[in-house]
């Protein structure tokens, strides 16, 4: 039976990454997935996770099954650090997932089962593995525009336009910082305008949080998060664990969802139900050290330390990339690579010069011109510049 299976697309941006590592050239730069890396290009574990683990090695005396959903400290503190300290308890329904992406399915499923007619809205452009996983489903989803292209900034007015064909009861994807390809962010006033425009329909807001941190910090990296939770009766919140705490493999994330005090006990009964159809229990180490990490104070502030050490070592590369750029070019027209957050932006270049760069450079960013600004260091900042002008960007 298995001769009739088709071919699948590979992903592009893991693609990608097999294409860097054959390349011979010593200079070559990575600017594809989208993973953290410091000056030296590596991905380190983080001193808080690393002392966790010390910790819970010593500690740990069983590794029987947790709970179907997750473990309730796990629950807190991700509220907590999602939502702020005085999130609504009595309407938060949480579960373990695995990774961001995994909460992402288990949202889309979830509100599949609640309402099987439902579409959901998708940021054109968007991650790609929502597309794929909404296309894998055969779930019903429509893109409303999201990118000026010109201006590399949101298109406000006509993402709102493409919204107002939204239905009640359908749910609306919206990136909570940090959007992954483009770097351009809703302001929070936009946030109180999609706000009203959700309340008004009767939307679902779905918000995938995977970079809370990596933006203009902890708190204003949730900003808009948090607005949408505090106006409207029911949203869910996808949350990754694997940048912000830097345990990609780990597979870490929760799902959050808000609805009415009534309905709190048949949802959290159902998010375990759909974890126990899927693969049963979520993978619980990463969890349990993120539980660590953010209810320990001490680890909680090398945890916050290191990851502002991230987030301002990003910006400083956004800063310097812009300068550069500017000077080079005699213009700012790249400035919008100092105003985008979080680790990609999307530079606007056509396919012919991201391969150009990636030919005469050995620069390798994901074929939409995507590239992850974590990638650069001081020194190749220049080489990239000098690469963008080249290629006639
Ligand atoms: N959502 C977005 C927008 C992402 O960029 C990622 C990145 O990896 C994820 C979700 C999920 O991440 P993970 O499943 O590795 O936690
Ligand atoms: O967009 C990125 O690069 C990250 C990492 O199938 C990623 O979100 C990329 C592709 C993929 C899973 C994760």
């Amino acid at each position: 039976m298995f001769n009739s299976l088709k071919a699948q697309a590979p992903d592009k941006i893991l693609a990608l990454m097999g294409q860097y590592r054959a390349d011979p050239r010593p200079e070559k730069v990575d600017l594809g997935v989208g993973v953290y890396k410091n000056a030296d290009g590596l991905t380190p574990v983080m001193r808080a996770i690393k002392t966790a683990e010390k910790q819970l090695w010593e500690a740990e005396t069983s590794k029987s099954y947790t709970a179907l959903a997750g473990e309730p400290a796990f629950h807190a503190a991700m509220a907590e650090m999602v939502l702020g300290a005085d999130y609504p308890a009595d309407r938060l329904a949480c579960l373990a997932t695995v990774g961001g992406t995994g909460a992402c399915r288990q949202a889309f499923e979830l509100a599949r089962m609640a309402n099987p007619d439902m579409t959901v809205w998708v940021s054109n452009p968007t991650w790609p593995n929502h597309l794929s996983i909404l296309a894998f489903m055969k779930q019903e989803y429509k893109l409303y525009r999201y990118f000026d292209n010109d201006a590399r900034a949101v298109a406000f007015d006509t993402m709102m336009e493409d919204l107002q064909a939204v239905k009640a009861g359908d749910v609306v994807l919206l990136h909570g910082c940090c959007h992954n390809p483009t770097g351009a962010n809703l302001t929070l006033e936009q946030w109180g305008a999609v706000a009203d425009l959700l309340e008004a329909k009767g939307a679902v807001p779905m918000i995938d949080l995977a970079y809370q941190g990596f933006g203009d910090g902890l708190e204003d990296d949730a900003a808009g998060t948090r607005l949408i939770a505090s106006r409207l009766p029911e949203v869910m919140i996808a949350a990754s664990c694997s940048k912000n705490f830097g345990i990609y493999r780990e597979r870490t994330g929760c799902l959050m969802v808000l609805s009415d005090a009534a309905s709190k006990d048949v949802t959290q009964g159902t998010l375990a139900y759909l974890n126990r159809q899927n693969y049963s229990f979520a993978p619980d180490h990463g969890a349990r050290l993120v539980t660590m990490v953010l209810t320990d104070a001490t680890l909680k502030a090398d945890w916050m330390a290191e990851l502002e050490e991230v987030r301002n070592g990003m910006l400083g590369l956004r800063e310097q990339l812009a300068a550069e750029l500017r000077q080079l070019s005699n213009s700012d027209r790249f400035d919008f690579l100092a105003r985008h957050r979080g680790m990609f932006s999307r530079l606007g270049a056509s396919p012919e010069a991201v391969e150009k760069m990636r030919v005469d450079n050995a620069i390798y960013m994901v074929g939409d011109s995507r590239l992850n600004i974590a990638g650069l260091n001081t020194k190749t900042v220049p080489l990239l510049a000098r690469a963008i002008i080249d290629a006639g960007v």
